[in-house]
């Protein structure tokens, strides 16, 4: 299939209703002193990472729905993440997982990936499952364990994992810990806190001085008396042990219901320590939904924090790395992902449109109704036609889905890689 070919046509068709909203969201920002190629530019260079376990169905502990036609390799969810980009020119990296995603064929590997003007983003090491012909087991822990064997071996994954990742020109460790308790009593917190600080330090050491290292938290799952990192506090200060080159890592559904988490991500730019964030919807916790399904004020709101932060020039945070997070147990997985990538872009593009003067005056007077309405105005605004428009101008299509519905993707992908396949990892 042609997918560029598709597009195209698909474009033309859409032309005109196009030209008829652009025309509008041009007018409107020409009237706030926006300059409206700007906006577009930036969110051209908003770039998501995908990462290669959402490329096939996924399930929960009940049971799971193949969509079909799922990738069987690496080589494969290469193929469906370049498929993504060439519609919406907004994903051009893939973030791995190891050991589903060990690279066999290096030089292979890095040609597909050009092919597709990919490139690997992140590799995330997994120490909550145990893996066939594994000496030893993580059911009580990994780096935080009590057996220093036990640790030891989660360390060399860890190390195994950047060796992966160096191999493909990846800048990034991302470790998320499932190591906790499930019972009063069963762990010593400041022991398991000294334990995982110890484990990381070790595999921050065997990082080149290019990479950095994620630390993700969660409050509770799998364990659900005490996770070791519950929170940002706790990545945090791990981080400021380790390194400069260790940054915490912000999940969105990995909060308690309610938490602010727009507060969060100004404190840890404010500290320079925000190195990443993963992207996902939820109506309760860790749910793994499509990114502004559910929530879509929250997630303008954290918005509003990053790109308050990203264009203050007293801040001194890294660019963090964006990535997709999430699993999808009824929507056609790239289906979800095309629908995900558009939230995140149009949310980012309502953030670039705040006044940020006239809010800096509104909090300097304490002003509660006109600071909440510069908000309230922006989150107002239909921003998917700069997200289309944007797409349009790097040769994606003005309706991703739209085209991957029109050639009938999922169908070929079905004929080529049968309705059975389980992507590999899940
Ligand atoms: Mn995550």
């Amino acid at each position: 299939m042609n997918i560029q070919s598709k597009i195209q046509e698909h474009n033309l068709k859409r032309r005109d209703g196009h030209r008829f909203q652009l025309q509008y969201a041009a007018e409107l920002l020409i009237r706030k002193n926006i300059d409206f190629q700007d906006v577009v530019n930036k969110i051209k260079k908003f770039q998501i990472a995908i990462p290669s376990w959402a490329l096939g169905t996924g399930g929960t502990r009940f049971g799971r729905f193949p969509a079909g036609g799922e990738p069987r390799s690496l080589e494969e969810k290469i193929e469906d993440v370049g498929l993504l980009n060439a519609l919406n020119r907004s994903s051009d990296s893939i973030s791995l997982h190891i050991p589903w995603d060990v690279p066999r064929d290096v030089p292979a590997l890095k040609q597909l990936l050009v092919a597709h003007s990919l490139s690997i983003d992140s590799v995330n090491s997994n120490t909550f499952q145990d893996q066939p012909g594994q000496p030893l087991s993580y059911k009580f822990g990994s780096l935080c364990h009590t057996d220093a064997a036990v640790r030891q071996q989660a360390i060399e994954h860890n190390i195994e994992c950047i060796r992966h990742g160096k191999a493909l020109d990846a800048k990034v460790l991302t470790v998320w810990l499932a190591d906790g308790s499930n019972f009063p009593g069963q762990q010593h917190f400041r022991k398991a806190w000294q334990n995982t600080a110890d484990a990381l330090a070790h595999i921050y050491k065997a990082m080149p001085d290019d990479w950095r290292m994620l630390v993700e938290y969660k409050p509770y799952e799998p364990n659900f008396y005490s996770m070791v990192i519950p929170d940002w506090g706790t990545s945090y200060t791990l981080c400021q042990t380790i390194g400069k080159n260790a940054q915490v890592l912000v999940d969105l559904g990995h909060h308690l219901p309610n938490t602010n988490i727009e507060q969060i991500v100004a404190r840890l730019m404010h500290f320079g320590r925000l190195g990443g964030f993963h992207f996902n919807g939820s109506m309760y916790s860790d749910d793994d939904l499509t990114t502004g399904s559910i929530k879509p004020y929250q997630l303008f709101l954290i918005f509003n924090e990053l790109v308050d932060a990203m264009t203050d020039p007293t801040v001194n945070n890294p660019s963090p790395a964006w990535m997709i997070d999430a699993s999808h147990n009824t929507k056609d997985p790239l289906e979800d992902l095309l629908q995900s990538v558009q939230n995140i872009l149009a949310t980012y593009a309502k953030a670039l449109l705040v006044d940020r003067a006239a809010l800096a005056a509104a909090q300097l007077s304490n002003d509660v109704v006109a600071a909440e309405e510069l908000l309230r105005d922006v989150f107002a605004i239909d921003t998917r036609v700069l997200v289309a428009e944007a797409a349009r101008q790097l040769d994606g299509a003005i309706d991703p889905i739209g085209v991957f519905r029109e050639a009938k993707v999922r169908e070929t992908l079905i004929k080529n890689r049968g309705a059975k396949g389980v992507a590999t990892g899940l």
